[in-house]
């Protein structure tokens, strides 16, 4: 069946949404890992965005919001940006398309009653309704064997029993505090040293294949600041080199980097306090022309950044665009990159991810995304259906499995989980 013009925009709207979603970053955790696993109306109040957006309007000094519990955070942040003002930034209007999904009355601004229609959930009735609604399948999380409270979990055989999620193994300790990270491999038992030494690189070499194949961590993951340089003579450069390349070449796994965050500008902040800054994209382009055969999952946090990012993955096919992160995981900034980045690559990118931390955000990150690819798609279907060319169901299909989760398993040498049980 071909479409036309008339019915062109029901198709695109239909099978973008009905196509399901690898999301290929979060910092979302499964049942397995307790504690770390947030999905209370108090834990969507106190994201990290919500409270930047608060101190906007707020005197209290920094200190006195931390020694408040949860709870009360989270009065105070819905009496600040919900009752005081109009919830209309992307953080606190995505809220409420959370809310008002899973059924709740957004019409009021009790925040008592809506706690009490929360409290109807249970964890796992929530997991299943906010995978169902947001249309999200599979989810990659991100696991740093540095924390303690998670190393626990893995190492009690546990965190991948529920095969709805994927492991990524951060290594950011690793590439950005060594004096840190050489302690702490030390106390778990790697013979490594400050210095670094043929026997400190096999050692951390060890440690990450191990960890590797302990969580069957689908990519390594960083992020990364802005003055990051590669190659330069300096720990990061020697570790890149040293071990982290040889070490996914060995298992066959990419290397992800984040590039673009200033930790801290704001300490009174905390998870906060982070800012974006501009990066240099040509450390990149060093990577993927000295490594051909290693896989990049690249994103940008400036951006400044993203068109040269974007013409780069032109010029590498081991580089892969992915996601609007953070701060560009806004509605404008999403609509301006998705449009230029399949201008210049066509369908070849993975258009978003979600950087969820609460199991509730998969549904407003992914509602609101989906909307703003499916109006850039239907907008480059119609011109060439203009031209004669004929489009078909299926092969709108085949582009949204693509840019919603194939580019990303087939990047990374894996089947598609989703499909598998049909084929
Ligand atoms: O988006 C975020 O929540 C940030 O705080 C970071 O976690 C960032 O996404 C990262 O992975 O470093
Ligand atoms: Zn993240």
């Amino acid at each position: 069946v071909f479409l036309n013009q008339e019915n062109l925009q029901e198709a695109v709207l239909r099978i973008v949404n009905e196509t399901p979603i690898t999301d290929m970053h979060t910092h979302l955790y499964s049942a397995d890992f307790q504690d770390l696993m947030l999905w209370e109306l108090d834990d969507l109040l106190t994201y990290h965005y919500l409270i930047s957006e608060t101190f906007r309007w707020l005197d209290m000094p920094y200190e006195q919001f931390w020694q408040l519990t949860k709870r009360e955070q989270a009065n105070l942040i819905w009496q600040t940006l919900f009752v005081e003002h109009s919830p209309i930034s992307e953080a606190a209007s995505g809220l409420l398309t959370v809310l008002q999904r899973l059924g709740l009355d957004t019409s009021s601004r009790d925040l008592e009653a809506l706690r009490a229609q929360w409290a109807k959930q249970t964890m796992h009735t929530h997991m299943d309704q906010v995978m169902q609604t947001s249309g999200v399948k599979d989810i990659v999380m991100t696991n740093d064997p540095f924390d303690a409270v998670e190393r626990k979990v893995w190492l009690e055989g546990k965190g991948n029993t529920d095969s709805r999620f994927y492991a990524a193994l951060r290594v950011d300790t690793l590439l950005n505090d060594w004096p840190l990270a050489h302690v702490e491999l030390a106390k778990l038992g790697y013979k490594v040293a400050a210095a670094w030494t043929e026997d400190t690189k096999a050692e951390v070499r060890r440690f990450l294949k191990e960890w590797i194949v302990r969580m069957d961590a689908l990519y390594l993951a960083v992020s990364m600041p802005g003055d990051f340089v590669y190659p330069a003579e300096d720990h990061r450069s020697r570790m890149i080199d040293e071990v982290m390349v040889p070490v996914c070449q060995e298992t066959g796994i990419p290397f992800a980097l984040m590039i673009g965050v200033r930790r801290r500008v704001n300490p009174g902040l905390q998870l906060a306090g982070d800012m974006s800054m501009n990066s240099d994209v040509s450390a990149v382009e060093a990577l993927c022309r000295n490594y051909p055969e290693q896989k990049f999952l690249i994103t940008m946090l400036a951006r400044e950044n993203q068109h040269e990012l974007t013409v780069l993955a032109r010029k590498f096919r081991n580089l892969m665009v992915f996601g609007c992160w953070w701060f560009l995981h806004i509605e404008s900034m999403v609509e301006e990159m998705t449009k230029f980045r399949i201008e210049l690559l066509g369908l070849s990118v993975i258009p978003q991810h979600s950087d969820c931390r609460i199991f509730g955000q998969l549904v407003y990150k992914w509602e609101h995304s989906r909307n703003i690819i499916a109006a850039v798609l239907l907008q480059k279907y119609k011109r060439v259906a203009a031209t004669g060319w004929s489009l078909t169901e299926a092969d709108i299909r085949r582009d949204c499995h693509d840019l919603f989760g194939g580019n990303f398993w087939r990047f990374i040498g894996r089947p598609t989980p989703a499909l598998t049980p049909a084929l």
